[in-house]
């Protein structure tokens, strides 16, 4: 990896040397949200299995330090002058990537996002991990159990505000606490501590320090749900305030054996890398396009249908709890 410009940290890999060959290996450009992220390097661990898998694949991962549409547009705009066949990205803005993103694609280069996604203008397909209804739905379901039956005040504490993905799910999260089975659970904040640990440590702090009676923080990202335990610790609420949400079972083992987390849940982040960089690979070589109806394979996974919005979802959650974290927290 080389420093390619202030803040971006942009893959040495498959460069063009000196000559205007195209190199003969396939070149798959995947643009997480910021580098250091737990979940983005698992899935990148899958994107790795998908090029060793059909061969001829050379994977580019990369990603700005911290999570913002600025820094991607700049490196998908090295990506560009680099000719790389196929950029998968898990966005940080639905809409300020779509000019760079259609760019790319006017130069032959396809374009899927994965995890969060860009709006259908700037890409051939978007992979979901799962479907988002199930994921929303899933987050109110564990706070409310954790809270047990008198429910009480919950606050979200999630990744960066313009963030597709959890922006999609915090409204679901929003749409079923109106139902009658959650009517005593009541949403007071919602803070954003932008993948970042000490910034999501502090928004932890600060809600339980401005909200006395808060009885559950549903952090839908795998940063925020560490920081948020770390915070019920420090400051000696387990058992008073409970955590869940969406988090790494390497990540949280210990926080469910410190009482500060009963359940979250996951998708299998390796399987994710792979099934966007093997997708990606599809289209590259033509075997898939952007048609609703469409089958893409998805390789050892089967294969995803695209639906009207040129979308398409991998499995359901699963959930973790003290009775199987630690044998999944070998995995990712
Ligand atoms: C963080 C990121 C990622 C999200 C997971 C759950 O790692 O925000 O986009 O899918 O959490």
């Amino acid at each position: 990896m080389v420093a390619a410009a202030a803040g971006v940290v942009v893959g040495a890999v498959g460069t063009l040397s000196g000559c205007d060959k195209k190199p003969e290996k396939t070149r798959i450009a995947m643009v997480v949200k910021n580098l250091g992220n737990g979940f983005f390097d698992a899935a990148h661990a899958g994107a790795d299995e998908a090029a060793k898998q059909l061969g001829n694949v050379e994977v580019i991962y990369t990603g700005p330090t911290t999570p913002s549409a600025e820094g991607q547009i700049e490196i998908i705009n090295s990506l560009i002058s680099q000719k790389v066949d196929a950029i998968v990205i898990s966005a940080n803005d639905p809409n300020a990537l779509v000019p760079i993103a259609k760019k790319a694609m006017q130069r032959g280069i396809k374009v899927i996002s994965f995890d969060s996604g860009l709006a259908p203008e700037g890409r051939q397909m978007q992979l979901n991990p799962s479907n988002a209804e199930l994921i929303g739905e899933k987050q109110i379901q564990m706070a409310a159990s954790s809270m047990g039956s008198g429910g009480g005040e919950v606050a979200i504490l999630s990744a960066s505000a313009q963030a597709t993905n959890q922006n999609i799910w915090i409204g679901v999260m929003k749409q079923v606490l109106q139902k009658p089975e959650y009517a005593k659970v009541k949403l007071v904040a919602t803070v954003y501590g932008d993948d970042q640990s000490d910034k999501s440590y502090r928004e932890a702090i600060g809600l339980l320090r401005s909200h006395p009676n808060l009885k559950a923080i549903i952090a839908p990202t795998t940063v925020g749900i560490v920081a948020a335990s770390k915070a019920v610790v420090d400051e000696h609420l387990v058992g008073k305030v409970y955590v869940t949400g969406l988090g790494l079972p390497s990540e949280m083992a210990g926080h469910v054996k410190s009482g500060a987390v009963k359940e979250f849940a996951i998708w299998n982040p390796i399987d994710l890398g792979y099934a966007a960089t093997f997708a990606a690979d599809q289209f590259v070589t033509g075997k898939a396009a952007a048609k609703a109806g469409t089958p893409v394979s998805v390789g050892r996974l089967g294969q995803v249908t695209l639906d009207d919005k040129g979308e398409a979802a991998l499995g359901p959650p699963f959930t973790y709890n003290a009775e199987n974290v630690e044998k999944f927290a070998k995995m990712f």
